[in-house]
């Protein structure tokens, strides 16, 4: 091991056990044949599974035999209070905090880019709907301020954070000593040690096993989970391997750049997409995105349904809105 190695363990150690202290409910214990993982993480075992899903959505297609070795996942979603530990303990600003850049965004006026980010507003049930027209820019609004100027944060301590981009969220995981899992890790965590399921409890739909949107999509979500817009993490039953919000809630960042399809990953072991792909989404040419998994509050049976292991959505590596959020991974450290 080089001393960069060590000083990085350390980091692992000292970083991880900060986020112990700031979990809402204390981790379950790991098998007594386990390796450890830090407290607050999942040992995940080593694998091989198939992903992504023939016969559904394009950009699952081509699923492969992935292996992958054991590693540790955060349990819960990075959470509003662990995040606002991060920024009291190193001044960080995020993407949505500052203003945008003159010389990204020339044709801009200096109104149009002061500091802001994407919030989701339901969208009135009466006549023709735009695609996407429910998404908003509303200036103010960051991860202190999920709503825009005016909300804050009070009792949603234990929410997952959101408003953060790929930077905000890889800024933290560097400061926690951790990673961002990559795609292949989300994937076979979500699925919970269960084989080729639609979800990450079996293959029947449950409104009640996670934080999803009930009733039709963009208009009226009868909150019949129990939360019309996020939840305390934590608020569903764990997946098969002891993790939360794995379907639903936020969407998670993942360090693969997003391509239609498995092709790169298949027949590989510990697999990540770690070239951007400019063409990536056919939807946006030009632009490389993030794999983003498992589907938000806002995933419907009507319209995104998004919320299966398998899914997965692009997302540019700066925008952060009110719906996505991530969690931490590790690899599996030695034991003594
Ligand atoms: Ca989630």
């Amino acid at each position: 091991m080089t001393r960069a190695k060590l000083q990085r363990a350390g980091l692992i150690g000292a970083g991880l056990i900060l986020l112990a202290l700031l979990f809402v409910q204390p981790a379950a214990s790991l098998a007594a044949d386990a390796k450890p993982c830090p407290t607050g993480m999942v040992a995940i075992p080593e694998g091989l599974f198939r992903i992504g899903a023939a016969g559904r959505l394009a950009e699952e297609q081509d699923a492969g035999g992935v292996r992958l070795s054991s590693f540790c996942l955060g349990r819960y979603e990075v959470t509003n209070q662990q995040f606002a530990a991060f920024v009291a303990a190193t001044g960080y600003r995020t993407v949505a905090e500052r203003p945008l850049s003159i010389d990204q965004f020339p044709g801009l006026s200096p109104n149009e880019r002061e500091p802001g980010s994407l919030v989701f507003r339901p969208v009135p049930g009466q006549g023709p709907i735009e695609e996407l027209s429910w998404w908003h820019w509303l200036p103010g609004a960051n991860w202190r301020h999920p709503e825009g100027p005016g909300s804050d944060l009070r009792g949603r301590e234990h929410h997952p954070v959101v408003h953060v981009s790929y930077e905000d969220a890889q800024a933290f995981a560097d400061w926690a000593g951790a990673s961002l899992p990559s795609e292949a890790q989300w994937e076979f965590a979500a699925r919970g040690g269960l084989k080729d399921r639609v979800f990450a409890w079996g293959n029947r739909w449950n409104p009640h096993r996670a934080n999803t949107w009930q009733g039709p999509f963009p208009t009226t979500n009868t909150g019949e989970d129990g939360f019309a817009g996020l939840a305390p993490v934590g608020s569903f039953a764990a997946n098969g391997y002891g993790l939360f919000d794995m379907t639903g809630n936020v969407w998670e960042w993942t360090r693969d750049w997003y391509s239609v399809g498995h092709q790169a990953l298949s027949d590989r072991s510990d697999p990540v997409v770690s070239n951007a792909v400019a063409t990536g989404d056919p939807r946006d040419p030009g632009v490389a995105k993030h794999v983003i998994k498992g589907g938000s509050f806002l995933c419907s049976e009507n319209y995104c349904s998004r919320y299966r292991p398998a899914a997965r959505e692009a997302q540019s590596p700066d925008t952060g809105t009110s719906h996505i959020g991530f969690r931490l991974a590790t690899p599996r450290l030695a034991s003594a």
